[in-house]
Formats: structure tokens, C-alpha cells, sequence
């Protein structure tokens, strides 16, 4: 997150940490955001599973913390990512959501509660103050990840802006794809797949899941993020057949 300040215990109960056992190291690294919306599916990006056959004990999800730290995470029981995401292609070429199904429900407390996803009809005008949150780099130069969870105000920025900014670089903002920030207030690289929270109706729900962009808070060059009403329907249908 650039341009944010440390979040405190229990603001954004949904956040979740997902870390990766990295397998050169073996170390275990926080490696992207996520979130809870449901007591036991979490919703992050499809870049952030990698390889072609994703194995569910290299991954385990921190809850309920604004700290790093992995001391009592929850196991990853199932990996699904969106079908029409590319491994090759990345995120630009869209569909960059995964669901990660935890091997138990959690207990829903002050620190940690599920996220509403957006009602298919909502829309979010241009302008509109949204939050990101996430422990991923604090500058994209100098790449500092933060001790605790930070968290910044990210303006909705028009579809044919947003679109029209990236195309001047020749890359294309797809229709499940929405933008956000502003010079200097952004995601960055290891905020991947947490979330993009907007007050609907005075509920907080989450509207997007940090994706992609060209560099960090840079002028012109919003922060890209999967849509969440793209994605309902394959949200739904995997969270309901669930046991
Ligand atoms: C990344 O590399 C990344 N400014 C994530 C978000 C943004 C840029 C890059 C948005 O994971």
C-alpha cells in the first residue's frame, strides 16, 4: 500500500494474510492479500496461486491480525481458481480471482468477520472513497513491506479513463476488470488479491481484488482490480455446492 497508514486491530476483520512455504527457500513468506467472505472461503487473485498444480499445504491463511505472522493460521483445504484465468497471459489478460476453501469454519469475533459481496445491480461512481488494505510494498522503488496491515483511501476511477490511461501503454482495462487510486494513494506488489471495500447503503462491501497495475501511486496510472460483480455468479455456485 503506498501513501496509507497502519490499520488498527479489528477495522478490517475480513483481511486475511495468505503465505506461501516458497519452494526455493522453504521459507514461509506473506506472499498477498485476501479476504474472508464467508466463515470458510476466502477470496483472493488467481496470480497469486502459482503453477500449474497448486498443492494446499504450501499455502495457510492468517486471520484476525494486523501484524505479520503465521503462528495460528488456518489450513487450505481447496484451491479454485477462476477457469478463464491465464497462467501464461497474468492478470492483464483478466479473470484474476481464486476462492480457497479453509479446512474449518472460523469463529467470527471482533478481529474477524466476513466481507458482503456487492449486490449485482451496484455501481460506484467515479470519485467515490474506497479502502485498500494490504502489507505489500509502501513504494514501488524502494520495495519496504510493512510490519502491520496498512490502509489507504483509493478513489473510483471511470471505466474510459482508466481504460484510456492504459491504452496510451498499450494495455487493455477489460470489462471485469475497475480501476482505483490516485497519484500517490494505491495498491502495490504483495497487496495482490486483498481487498477493495466501498460503503453501499451503509454496509461495507467488497467491490474489487487487487490485481495488476503500471507501477505503484504513480500519476495517471490508477491501481487495477478484478471487478467482484463480474464473478458473482462463479462465487455463489462454488461457495453453495460446498458441503
Ligand atoms: C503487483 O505487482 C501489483 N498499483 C499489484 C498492484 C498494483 C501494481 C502491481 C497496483 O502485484
Amino acid at each position: 500500500i503506498v501513501g496509507g497508514h497502519d490499520a488498527a486491530d479489528g477495522k478490517w476483520p475480513w483481511q486475511v494474510g495468505l503465505w506461501f512455504c516458497h519452494p526455493a527457500s522453504s521459507e514461509w513468506i506473506l506472499w498477498c492479500g485476501g479476504s474472508l467472505i464467508h466463515p470458510q472461503w476466502v477470496l483472493t487473485a488467481a496470480h497469486c496461486i502459482p503453477g500449474r498444480n497448486p498443492e494446499t499445504r504450501d499455502f495457510k491463511v492468517q486471520l484476525g491480525q494486523v501484524r505479520r505472522s503465521h503462528n495460528d493460521s488456518v489450513k487450505v483445504a481447496r484451491i479454485i481458481q477462476h477457469p478463464k484465468y491465464s497462467l501464461e497471459q497474468g492478470p492483464e489478460c483478466g479473470a484474476d480471482v481464486a476462492l480457497l476453501e479453509l479446512e474449518a469454519p472460523v469463529q467470527p469475533s471482533n478481529l474477524v468477520r466476513w466481507i458482503r459481496l456487492p449486490p449485482a445491480s451496484s455501481a460506484f461512481l467515479p470519485g467515490t472513497r474506497c479502502w485498500v488494505t494490504g502489507w505489500g510494498n509502501t513504494a514501488s522503488e524502494e520495495p519496504m513491506p510493512p510490519k502491520t496491515l496498512q490502509e489507504v483511501i483509493v478513489p473510483i476511477v471511470a471505466d474510459e479513463i482508466c481504460l484510456w490511461q492504459y491504452l496510451k501503454i498499450g494495455k487493455v482495462i477489460r470489462d471485469d476488470m475497475l480501476c482505483a487510486g490516485s497519484w500517490r494513494r494505491d495498491s502495490c506488489q504483495g497487496d495482490s488479491g486483498g481487498p477493495l471495500v466501498c460503503k453501499w447503503r451503509d454496509t461495507w462491501v467488497q467491490v474489487g481484488v487487487v490485481s495488476w497495475g503500471e507501477g505503484c501511486g504513480l500519476p495517471n496510472f490508477p491501481g487495477v482490480y478484478a471487478r467482484v460483480t463480474s464473478f458473482l455468479p462463479w462465487i455463489r455456485r462454488h461457495i453453495r455446492s460446498s458441503p
